[in-house]
């Protein structure tokens, strides 16, 4: 049976097509800048968002029309991995992520979950094998639960710690089973209420020590993914531990983590931390840190993760222009963590949607490459930096000069004239690039 049965694999028709289930943007084997499209962006599709997103919200109940609902939860789950596979078949999407708990129901014990998780990854194996298609990275679902109220590696209580080590082992050992590239860690409660009562020192070294054994793990297990860390600011908790990339890489520093750990940045998150996404995919490679990217955007006008899919083509090329600066993400790729409007509820919107976010990229891709071919960002930022090429500015970068040295110089020239940055010139030539 067919999930999907109006829509035919998805192609590239260009601009020009009347065909809604089409790329007008997105032509996976076009020759940008000596990869493929395909191998620029390595789009990867949500478990969560696609296959158990049901459209409420804290006000409404459901809305989402779904076609793979069985009679036990785990005929839906067998169901699922069929709809889902014909779904990255039909878009044309090598790659997937998934929480354990969007794929296979946690059932009445830690043993009945991960019983079913065997029996799903045993179907999403069969289904990887048939097709090609490949796993991004995979993760645990530590945030859910009640009993996770207080965090999982953070909680204050010691068996919530055990409890969510096991669900990281078996999350290694499916992403050894399915090859995983990257595993994600997103510390979802990983964060406090209060300090009245929190102990922030021995919360945050205890996050550490399950990176660790995750690390240790993986040596034993001979499965080496790249491990990942996902900042996020708020939502849930009212402070996290891993703010932003900034916040997150002092982590990674602290308990030296540097070998095994990168990041994986969404653009929503970046905005609930005040921030660009650009901003903190340039942080992430000033530190060698850019891992891998959940595309998506928020709204401005909202303060929550609204997980909206991307269609705003100036962010995609600022973001894309940092990736190609940073000479590429893989092993990382592009995850669509996003899901569709409350009022996008047909089956056909979840394609729709999923276009949309592919072409909103390419065209970013497009944009970005040609940024870089004209060098446009890179003359500019040449001629701004220009004093430190010569003269003074270059002894400074040389390290030939000291305070009594550079006092003696500024004593002779105190009077420093600036140049204008013309700034709103700048933009405006920015603009011309998206047309
Ligand atoms: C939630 C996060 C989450 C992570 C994976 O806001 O984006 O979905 O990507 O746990
Ligand atoms: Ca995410
Ligand atoms: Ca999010």
């Amino acid at each position: 049976m067919s999930y999907f049965p109006n829509v035919e694999k998805i192609k590239y028709e260009g601009v020009g097509t009347k065909n809604k289930f089409a790329f007008r943007h997105y032509n996976p084997e076009e020759v940008i800048m000596g990869k493929t499209m395909k191998e620029h962006l390595r789009f990867a599709v949500a478990y969560w968002h696609t296959m158990t997103q049901d459209g409420s919200d804290p006000f409404g109940n459901p809305t989402n029309i779904r076609n793979w609902f069985g009679d036990t939860p785990m005929e839906t789950a067998k169901n699922r991995v069929d709809a889902f596979f014909e779904f990255l078949v039909k878009m044309d999407v090598e790659y997937f992520c998934f929480h354990d708990i969007d794929i296979a129901p946690e059932g009445n014990s830690l043993e009945e979950f991960f019983a079913n998780i065997d029996t799903i990854t045993d179907l999403i194996k069969e289904k990887m094998d048939e097709t090609g298609i490949k796993l991004l990275w995979n993760t645990a679902n530590m945030f859910s639960h009640p009993r996770f109220n207080n965090g999982a590696a953070s909680s204050n209580n010691a068996e919530v710690f055990a409890y969510a080590a096991a669900q990281v082992k078996k999350g290694l050992d499916v992403s050894k089973k399915l090859g995983g590239e990257n595993y994600v860690f997103w510390g979802g409660r990983e964060g406090y209420e209060s300090l009245l009562n929190t102990d922030m020192k021995l919360e945050q070294d205890n996050i550490a020590r399950l990176f660790k054994m995750a690390i240790a793990y993986g040596e034993k297990i001979g499965h080496k993914p790249q491990f990942l860390l996902e900042p996020k600011p708020k939502e849930p908790s009212k402070h996290q531990y891993d703010f932003d990339a900034a916040t997150t890489v002092a982590f990674i520093q602290k308990y030296g983590l540097e070998g095994d750990f990168k990041l994986n940045l969404e653009a929503n998150h970046a905005t609930l931390a005040g921030h660009t996404f650009e901003h903190e995919l340039n942080v992430a490679r000033c530190y060698e840190a850019l891992g891998s990217i959940d595309a998506n955007q928020g709204d401005l006008l909202l303060g929550w993760d609204t997980d909206e899919f991307p269609t705003n083509v100036m962010d995609t090329s600022l973001a894309m222009y940092e990736i190609l600066e940073n000479d590429g993400i893989a092993p990382g790729g592009i995850n669509f963590d996003a899901k569709v409007r409350r009022s996008s509820f047909e089956m056909d919107d979840l394609v729709l949607a999923h276009i949309a976010g592919m072409d909103t990229y390419a065209r970013g891709l497009k944009v970005a490459a040609k940024l870089k071919e004209d060098r446009f960002l890179d003359e500019i930022k040449e001629e701004r930096y220009a004093s430190y090429t010569i003269g003074i500015g270059k002894n400074i970068i040389d390290g030939k000069e000291d305070l009594e040295t550079l006092t003696t110089y500024a004593l002779e020239n105190d009077q420093v004239e600036l140049e204008s940055s013309h700034l709103e010139y700048v933009k405006s030539l920015l603009n011309d690039y998206l047309v």
